[in-house]
C-alpha cells in the first residue's frame, strides 16, 4: 500500500488559515477545501487532521499524525518527544509576563510569593525555577488578562503579540520568557517512506518561504553604472544583463530580499537607475 504521511492543523484559530495556504502554496490541493475533521489531497500523498492547536503535540508523538504545525509555545509547553522540523515564520508572539500599570517593576523578584494566572503553566513553571523564585501558578485556559482586574491574581504569563490586549486591560508587558512562531513539527519514528514524502513536503515549503521573503526586482541602468549596481543587487548568482534599444542603457534583472528593499532602492536611484520594478515570486530554489 502507498505511504500518506498525516499533518495535524490547527481546525479553527489564528494558525489555521495559514497553515492551509502553506499548503496551497505547495500545491497541495485538498479536497474538501480543508474544511472537514480529515481531509486528502488530490496530488500529493498527504492527508490532513484539523484538530485543536493543544492536541498537536501529542498527536504527533504518540504518531496518530506524522507531523503537524503549531505554535512553539504548545510545543514547549506540552514537552512531549518530537522533532522541530522547521520555523515557518508565520503566527509570531512572545510569552511575556504582565502586571497591572500603576505597580512599580524592578525586576523578576516582584513575582515572589505572588500568584500569577496562565495558561502556560510548564513554560512559566520553569522560568521561575531557573530563576529561584517561589510564586503561586494559577492555571485558566482563557481570558487569561482580566485576572488581575478581577482580584484574581496579581500578574499574568500569557500571549503577546501586538500588546494591545495588554493596555485595553491596564497591565504592562515586564519580562519577556519566550519567542515563538508557528513551526513544523514531526514524529520521532517515521518509517523511510515517509521520511521520503516529508523531504518532498520540506523542498516545497522551503521555496516557498524563500519566494517570500524575496522580490524580483527590474530595472533600467545607464551602461557606466553598471558595475555599481551589480554590486548592489548581486541576485542569486548574478543578475542578467539586456541591452536596451537606447544606446548605452541596459536593463538588468535581479533577486532582492525583502527586508533590503529600501535601503538598497535608494542607492540604486542614486546610481542612475530608472523604471524601477518590484515583482513576487512565487516559488524560488536556491
Ligand atoms: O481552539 P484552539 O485551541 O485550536 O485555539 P487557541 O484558542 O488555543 O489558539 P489561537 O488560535 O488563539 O492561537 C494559536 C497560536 O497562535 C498560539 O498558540 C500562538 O502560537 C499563536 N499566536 C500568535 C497567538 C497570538 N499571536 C495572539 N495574539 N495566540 C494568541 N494570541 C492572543 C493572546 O492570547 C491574547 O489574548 O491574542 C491576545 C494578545 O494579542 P495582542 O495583539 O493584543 O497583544
Ligand atoms: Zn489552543
Amino acid at each position: 500500500m502507498e505511504s500518506i504521511l498525516k499533518i495535524a492543523v490547527q481546525k479553527k484559530g489564528r494558525l489555521n488559515e495559514k497553515s492551509l495556504k502553506l499548503l496551497n502554496e505547495c500545491s497541495i490541493k485538498l479536497i474538501n477545501g480543508g474544511g472537514k475533521l480529515i481531509s486528502v489531497a488530490r496530488n500529493f500523498p498527504v492527508e490532513l487532521l484539523l484538530i485543536r492547536d493543544d492536541d498537536i503535540p501529542q498527536y504527533v508523538s504518540d504518531g496518530v499524525a506524522d507531523i503537524g504545525i503549531v505554535g512553539e509555545n504548545e510545543v514547549l509547553e506540552k514537552d512531549k518527544p518530537l522533532d522541530i522540523i522547521e520555523k515557518l515564520g508565520f503566527a509570531g508572539c512572545r510569552l511575556s509576563l504582565a502586571i497591572p500599570k500603576e505597580k512599580e517593576y524592578e525586576g523578576v523578584e516582584f513575582f515572589r510569593n505572588k500568584k500569577i494566572a496562565t495558561s502556560y503553566p510548564n513554560i512559566l513553571r520553569k522560568f521561575l525555577d531557573d530563576k529561584g523564585i517561589d510564586a503561586v501558578i494559577h492555571p485558566i485556559s482563557g481570558s487569561v488578562e482580566i485576572a488581575p482586574n478581577i482580584g484574581l491574581t496579581d500578574a499574568i504569563f500569557d500571549i503577546v503579540s501586538s500588546g494591545s490586549t495588554l493596555i485595553s486591560n491596564g497591565l504592562k508587558e515586564v519580562e519577556v520568557v519566550m519567542r515563538s512562531e508557528a513551526v513544523l513539527v514531526a514524529n520521532k519514528n517515521l518509517d523511510d517512506d515517509k521520511k521520503i514524502i516529508l523531504e518532498d513536503l520540506l523542498f516545497r515549503i522551503r521555496a516557498v518561504m524563500e519566494a517570500t521573503s524575496n522580490k524580483y526586482i527590474l530595472l533600467n541602468a545607464p551602461n557606466e553604472s553598471l558595475d555599481r549596481i551589480i554590486d548592489l543587487i548581486p541576485g542569486m548568482k548574478s543578475p542578467t544583463i539586456l541591452p536596451l534599444a537606447q544606446e548605452g542603457w541596459s536593463s538588468v534583472h535581479s533577486v532582492i530580499t525583502e527586508s533590503d528593499f529600501w535601503e538598497v532602492i535608494g542607492k540604486l536611484k542614486e546610481n542612475g537607475a530608472q523604471g524601477i520594478l518590484v515583482v513576487p515570486i512565487e516559488k524560488m530554489v536556491v
